[in-house]
């Protein structure tokens, strides 16, 4: 698929993983000379961070419109087609429209992201994306000076998303950021993993990544970004309002009312891997703290 052609290593015949390192060599040495290596903000903290496995990351996966259960996305995600694709950018943008997939793609600097990604239920991946920043996209679009909030949308195609046949959340999954939030350098769109095409059940063929939220602000499969005034809903809170709140922030302080978040478990490292601590922000303390000054962060969790 021609909008596929920056995402750069598709050769079969190396493993992800193996094309990911080579070329980690190779950008160790063009940063030696000088050259401006893909790296994003929070690569130099990262760099000693062990990326999980392509299978660990595309195998246990959290996507309700295909199962509830940690494996049924990989089983079940294929059946959705993600091409043509098409993201709708309303609101207060000045330019509010169909913004086809590729057309976004021809406009984006792609990058490679090296983050750490946390589930709420204490499950973590460092996780190597591929992406654009949210920040372009929506410079794109041209937000207006009424805007002070970002709304995302799923796609909703029971046809291809059986899990939306089934009232475990309202339809379409929803997700929202505050502005700043939105255009803060971290946040990006990602589009691949490993240098390959995002994987379906990771959310195909773009989906946001906000590296020092809770996994659950991370939408999937995005068909719509709304500009608004007003804070907009969110899946998980509109489920249980007294679980999720609207920022959802990375804090090993505040429990989940079922169970403690200052500990997690790195996927991958076996059943009986030790735990090991919850960083504020995910670790992302330095660069987002700011963003929250004078909010306290435990009514606003
Ligand atoms: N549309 C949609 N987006 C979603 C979800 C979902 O069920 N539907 N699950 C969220 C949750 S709870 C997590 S932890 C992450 C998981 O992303 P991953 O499967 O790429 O690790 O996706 C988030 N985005
Ligand atoms: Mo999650």
């Amino acid at each position: 698929m021609a909008y596929r052609w920056k995402n750069t290593f598709t050769d079969k015949d190396v493993t992800p993983e193996t094309a990911y390192l080579n070329r980690r060599q190779l950008m160790g040495g063009a940063a030696g000379l000088g050259l401006a290596a893909m790296a994003g903000p929070a690569m130099a903290q990262d760099e000693t961070l062990e990326p999980n496995s392509w299978d660990d990351i595309t195998s246990y996966n959290n996507f309700y419109e295909f199962g509830t259960g940690k494996d049924d996305p990989a089983r079940n995600a294929h059946a959705l087609t993600t091409d043509p694709w098409t993201v709708k950018i309303d609101g207060l943008v000045d330019r509010p429209g169909d913004y086809a997939f590729e057309d976004i793609m021809a406009q984006m600097t792609v990058e490679e992201r090296l983050y750490r990604f946390r589930c709420v239920e204490a499950w973590s991946m460092v996780v190597p994306w591929n992406g654009f920043e949210l920040a372009d996209l929506l410079e794109l679009a041209g937000v207006q000076s009424g805007a002070k909030y970002v709304a995302f949308e799923t796609l909703y195609r029971p046809e291809e998303m059986w899990g939306q046949k089934y009232p475990v959340l309202e339809w379409p999954y929803v997700e929202g950021l505050r502005l700043d939030e939105a255009m803060h350098p971290l946040t990006i769109m990602a589009t691949g993993i490993y240098g390959r095409d995002i994987p379906n059940q990771n959310g195909a063929p773009l989906r946001l990544v906000v590296p020092w939220k809770y996994g659950y602000k991370s939408i999937k499969s995005v068909v719509r970004i709304s500009l608004t005034e007003e804070e907009p809903p969110t899946s998980w809170n509109r489920a249980i309002p007294g679980e999720y709140g609207f920022y959802s922030n990375v804090n090993p302080e505040v429990d989940h009312p079922r169970w403690s978040q200052a500990s997690e478990r790195r996927i991958g490292g076996g059943l009986f891997a030790k735990k090991i601590p919850t960083l504020m922000f995910n670790g992302y303390e330095e660069e987002v703290a700011p963003l929250y000054e004078g909010m306290d962060l435990r009514k606003f969790s």
